[in-house]
């Protein structure tokens, strides 16, 4: 529980300005290879009536508004598909609160806040292996403006950071589920010494299915390395609107929940991109070297916990 008293202490720690320096250095990394890279920026929303369905237990966060009932975001990415309809520019990113109503029992797991701040990231004409070269130079300019801007923070938080080398290794999820079990993501991030991806999970009916290779999706989570977790999750996405309705069937999506969505992919406007988001307090855990999310937040959200401000 966060009182006001412990909020205050929290609020007072000497490493949390270490910590937001890190993290500034690491936001300034992300414009800068954004605006490099020809990615433009769009504004967040913060309440929409269609938002992203997520494939695991949580409480609703929606509130009604002259007779529309509108969700608080969980992540952008039925808008980042919509974004890209705009024939002037096909890359597209966004720095997206999301609140996620999580149930108390993920508050411990050191990764999840019920809000918290990913940068989302979408490009059109492009596949999994342009977008994993994208993140991959993201990631590698993050830790190098990082340890260049920031050596003293980093000293002052004990942590040591090294360069990952790139490309960053790529694991298919089901080899590593058959080496190590069912607990193969913690087994392999507490393993690797760098960032890493993992390839095709099962999860939502907007991830793209490959036609020839039934059960087989185009999408990939990044993993920090040193037990930290998932850093990053996306995939190349589906477009069209058969396939989307079957996977929403398949995935027991309330179809009357995305019915504008649905409007819009069956006059088969969906424009085909790729995207994914990173959860920017779990990089900064990770930077800083700190054991829960919570430590890296002025205003940390963490599931099941009361909060003071
Ligand atoms: N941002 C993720 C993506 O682009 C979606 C999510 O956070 N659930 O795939």
């Amino acid at each position: 529980m966060m009182h006001m008293q412990e909020t205050v202490l929290h609020l007072k720690m000497t490493k949390m300005a270490h910590i937001l320096r890190v993290q500034s250095a690491a936001l300034k990394a992300v414009h800068d290879y954004m605006y490099e890279n020809g990615v433009v920026q769009s504004m967040p929303v913060i309440l929409s009536p269609e938002t992203d369905p997520l494939n695991h237990p949580h409480f609703d966060a929606s509130i009604e508004y002259y007779g529309q009932k509108l969700h608080l975001t969980k992540s952008m990415i039925l808008h980042k598909q919509l974004a890209l309809l705009n024939e002037g520019f096909d890359k597209i990113y966004i720095m997206s609160p999301n609140v996620r109503l999580e149930q108390g029992s993920l508050g411990e797991t050191g990764r999840h806040l019920f809000e918290f701040t990913q940068v989302d990231i979408e490009l059109k004409d492009a596949d999994k292996t342009d977008f994993m070269a994208f993140v991959d130079g993201m990631i590698a300019s993050v830790f190098s403006f990082v340890k260049s801007e920031c050596a003293d923070d980093l000293k002052a938080l004990g942590r040591r950071l090294r360069m990952p080398e790139l490309p960053l290794k790529v694991y298919e999820s089901e080899d590593l589920k058959t080496q190590y079990g069912d607990d193969f993501e913690r087994i392999v991030s507490e393993r690797e010494k760098d960032p890493f991806w993992m390839l095709n999970f099962k999860r939502e009916f907007y991830d793209r299915e490959d036609k020839e290779r039934s059960g087989y999706y185009h999408n990939y989570d990044v993993f920090w390395p040193e037990g930290y977790g998932e850093a990053l999750s996306g995939g190349e996405r589906e477009w069209e609107h058969r396939e989307i309705l079957r996977r929403m069937a398949e995935r027991k999506t309330d179809v009357g929940s995305y019915k504008r969505y649905l409007e819009v992919a069956s006059t088969g406007l969906i424009p085909q991109t790729v995207g994914g988001g990173l959860g920017i307090e779990r990089m900064v855990r990770f930077l800083t070297g700190q054991t829960h999310v919570r430590d890296v937040a002025l205003f940390p959200r963490v599931p099941g916990e009361r909060i003071a401000f």
